[in-house]
């Protein structure tokens, strides 16, 4: 981010010292392309793909696919699983270690929370960067949802879910009771690999 603000601090000093040495125009793309640089450092570049291929554990049934992509700041999860009983709430979060070995997937870890953060509720802080909301299942026990965060990253950046894991839950979460919002024992996990 440093750079690419420099950078930006160069162009319009030039411009100003030195009459007519480009448009008004192009200097704004010249200074989007900057800022966009330093998005990309920041939180992945646009258009990085991570999936999770999940698996159920030792007696469940749910399994499915988790996309992760970035798009600028947000990056948009789209989840795809079936194999719940029908209308059913699941605790769904992003665990720090992508091992999901262990037949109960405990392999996987604790929420993943680069920050030292407390457990919450994702559309609030102080939350786990890998605090994601509950999973509704339809009348046919199937996730076929897609929603956006802007607390994550794919690629770079301090919150990179590639190398992680995603876990599905029995339980819903209810986004306080520490450190995981008893959301009981863990359905299904797959671990995050960046396309
Ligand atoms: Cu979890």
């Amino acid at each position: 981010m440093g750079r690419s603000t420099i950078r930006v601090a160069l162009l319009a000093a030039g411009c100003a010292a030195l009459a007519g040495c480009q448009t008004m125009r192009d200097t704004a793309d010249s200074v989007g392309t900057a800022v966009s640089n330093g998005w990309d450092k920041l939180w992945g570049s646009s258009g990085n793909v991570a999936v999770a291929e999940v698996k159920p554990t030792q007696g469940s049934t749910v399994s499915g696919k988790v996309e992760f992509k970035q798009s600028g700041s947000v990056v948009r999860v789209s989840v795809d699983l079936t194999g719940f009983a029908p209308g059913s709430g699941h605790g769904f979060h992003v665990h720090e270690r992508g091992d999901c070995s262990a037949p109960d997937a405990m392999s996987a870890g604790g929420h993943f929370n680069p920050e030292g953060a407390a457990h919450g509720s994702f559309d609030h802080p102080p939350h786990h960067a890998g605090d994601l909301p509950n999973l509704k299942a339809d009348d046919k026990g199937q996730v076929h949802t897609t929603f956006e965060v802007t607390y994550l990253s794919v690629g770079s950046g301090g919150s990179d879910v590639a190398g992680r894991s995603v876990v599905v839950h029995r339980d819903a979460d209810d986004y306080k009771s520490q450190p995981a919002g008893n959301s009981g024992p863990r359905l299904a996990c797959g671990v995050i690999v960046e396309k």
